[in-house]
């Protein structure tokens, strides 16, 4: 899907699916919706496979899935990104397949592949998600200020480590946003964890990760979903640290 660059995964299962006796076109990573909708209005696919590896894209994935349902072509969907169990592509109403071999078992029974419970997305109608995506730039702006104000090694950030600190920030929003989209808020605590571990063994301190959240929490404290993520996730930091201390 859009944004979306880890090509080898879905490039093992169309080769699978290929030595499974289908013919298999590979559209590649990072395919806009719009290309997806034109492909399938020139061809007559009998299915489309789908795969994300990051879960902060989910909701993007949720944008092909529905796609692929208006062109009323079935979709299976597998990745990292979906959830060890695929419990989010549950979540998104698309059929999920763990591995490859298992994908060509599910493609085989199209009836299978249909028969999946629709999304459960009735939470969104409270906004949170799409708010907190309207005001992305914003809240990266602000969390930046706030970072060169309370941590002042960060004011000398040469211009590659302040492009990686945007991007960071911009990872933390889009994790918030999934997990806000997906209704789970251990999405942004297992993200929240695993950006840690990344950010410390590259000399960053954990507690730099704890102060844009404390900013991100004071900013959206109206946002009660949002806020129980973040929450969650500084609480999971505090007794992180103090397990290390
Ligand atoms: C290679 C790699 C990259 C390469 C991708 C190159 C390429 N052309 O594919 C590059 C360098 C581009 C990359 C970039 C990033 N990556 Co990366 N990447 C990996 C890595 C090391 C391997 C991925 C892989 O190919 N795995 C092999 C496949 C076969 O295994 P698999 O994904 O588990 O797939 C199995 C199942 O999930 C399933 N499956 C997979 N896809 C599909 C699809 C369908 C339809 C079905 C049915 C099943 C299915 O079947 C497979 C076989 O059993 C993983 C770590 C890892 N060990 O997996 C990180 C990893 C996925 N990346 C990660 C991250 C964070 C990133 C970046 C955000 C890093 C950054 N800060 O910039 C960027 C994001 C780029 C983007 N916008 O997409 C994280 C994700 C963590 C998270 N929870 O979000 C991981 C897990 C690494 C980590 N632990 O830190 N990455």
């Amino acid at each position: 899907m859009d944004g979306e660059w880890h090509a080898l995964p879905p490039r093992l299962v169309a080769e699978v699916l290929r030595l499974r006796g289908w013919q298999v076109t590979f559209l590649g990573a990072s395919v806009p919706a719009a290309h997806l909708v034109s492909y399938l209005h020139r061809h007559d696919a009998q299915a489309v496979a789908l795969a994300c590896a990051l879960p902060m894209r989910l909701p993007h994935a949720h944008r092909m899935i529905e796609a692929c349902r208006r062109s009323d072509v079935p979709v299976v969907v597998g990745g990292r990104g979906f959830g060890a169990d695929g419990r989010w592509a549950a979540r998104l109403g698309a059929a999920w397949a763990p591995d490859a071999p298992a994908a060509a078992e599910l493609i085989a029974d199209e009836r299978a592949v249909r028969r999946v419970p629709a999304a459960q997305l009735g939470h969104l109608a409270d906004d949170e998600y799409a708010s907190l995506v309207r005001r992305r730039g914003e809240l990266i702006d602000s969390a930046l200020t706030d970072l060169r104000e309370r941590v002042p090694a960060t004011r000398g950030y040469t211009a590659a480590q302040l492009d990686s600190t945007v991007s960071d920030l911009g990872h933390i929003l889009d994790s918030l946003a999934a997990s806000l989209y997906v209704d789970d808020a251990s999405l942004f605590t297992e993200f929240v964890k695993w950006l840690v571990e990344i950010l410390t063994s590259r000399g960053v301190p954990a507690s730099a990760v704890a102060l844009t959240l404390a900013h991100y929490a004071a900013v959206l404290r109206d946002f009660p979903r949002a806020s129980h993520a973040l929450a969650r996730s500084r609480a999971g930091l505090v007794s992180a640290s103090r397990s290390a201390g």
